[in-house]
């Protein structure tokens, strides 16, 4: 009996993150998401610049490379060239989405953009070695926060799912995580109906994913995913910000699941 099997939307190579980054386990989640949808033949990825910049070489599906933040108005092009036939999701870090692509990332959602955005929230740059990010959190200790981040000088963490929230435009926003079996589940469900809502033409969906960093938090994988839950998790509640389908229509509806 087969019980463990490579989604098909994976190619089959190894991953080059880091050992306890969580980056890979969103990646299996999307290619399961693309397989069981049937939309391999017609999903094209945007890969953003990041930890996740070589997304291209392990997606089966064609991908795209964007300038660093730049993923949503590239997608936007893609999607609007046949969007009767094609499925267009990204995949971006904090540092690509809500930091140099905020403008970017909050026009699409405004124009309730018919893509799929999958935000992978690791409160740091990975890639360049561990610099502060708008998603770190208040006393986070990081390469150019030496001290922890000082809100004085550096402001406050972007909670991109509750600012989004309030506008008009987006139809799908939930943050999830992948800490444990059961929030993998829950991030799979999330991220497959990110998708769905493309398929039915619904509008902007975009899934943000609280993930580890052991590397550059300093710790080893099992500390980093206690830490998600003890730090990360209290400052970015899980849950669904919006569903216009389902009557979630901002901040004063929105589903944050008790921790
Ligand atoms: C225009 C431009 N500015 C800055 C950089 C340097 N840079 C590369 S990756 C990155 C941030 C990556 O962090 P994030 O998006 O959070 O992804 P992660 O690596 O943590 O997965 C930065 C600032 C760049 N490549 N291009």
């Amino acid at each position: 009996m087969i019980v463990f099997d490579r989604p098909k939307a994976l190619l089959d190579v190894p991953f080059h993150y880091c050992p306890g980054c969580t980056h890979g386990i969103i990646h299996r989640l999307v290619a399961e998401a693309i397989d069981e949808l049937g939309i391999e033949g017609k999903t094209v990825g945007i890969a953003p610049v990041g930890c996740s910049v070589m997304a291209y070489d392990y997606f089966a599906c064609d991908m795209i490379e964007a300038a660093h933040g730049r993923a949503p108005a590239v997608a936007t092009g893609v999607k609007r060239s046949d969007p009767d036939n094609l499925i267009v999701f990204t995949y971006q870090g904090d540092g690509d989405l809500a930091s140099i692509g905020t403008a970017e990332t909050v026009h699409a959602a405004a124009r309730n953009e018919n893509i799929t955005v999958i935000f992978i929230n690791n409160a740091i740059y990975g890639m360049t070695g561990g610099q502060m990010a708008p998603t770190s959190l208040p006393g986070q200790v990081t390469q150019t926060s030496p001290y922890g981040r000082d809100v004085k000088a550096c402001g406050y963490p972007v909670r991109i799912c509750e600012m989004l929230s309030e506008l008009e435009g987006p139809e799908y926003l939930e943050r999830v995580t992948v800490n444990s079996v059961a929030n993998v589940r829950k991030a799979k469900a999330a991220i497959k109906k990110a998708f769905q809502n493309q398929i039915d033409g619904k509008g902007f969906s975009l899934v943000e994913v609280i993930s580890s960093c052991p590397t550059n938090w300093g710790m080893t994988p099992k500390e980093a995913l206690k830490w998600i839950d003890d730090n990360m998790i209290p400052y970015y509640p899980l849950g669904v910000y919006k569903d216009r389908s389902a009557g979630i229509l901002g901040a004063a509806d929105a589903k944050k699941e008790a921790k």
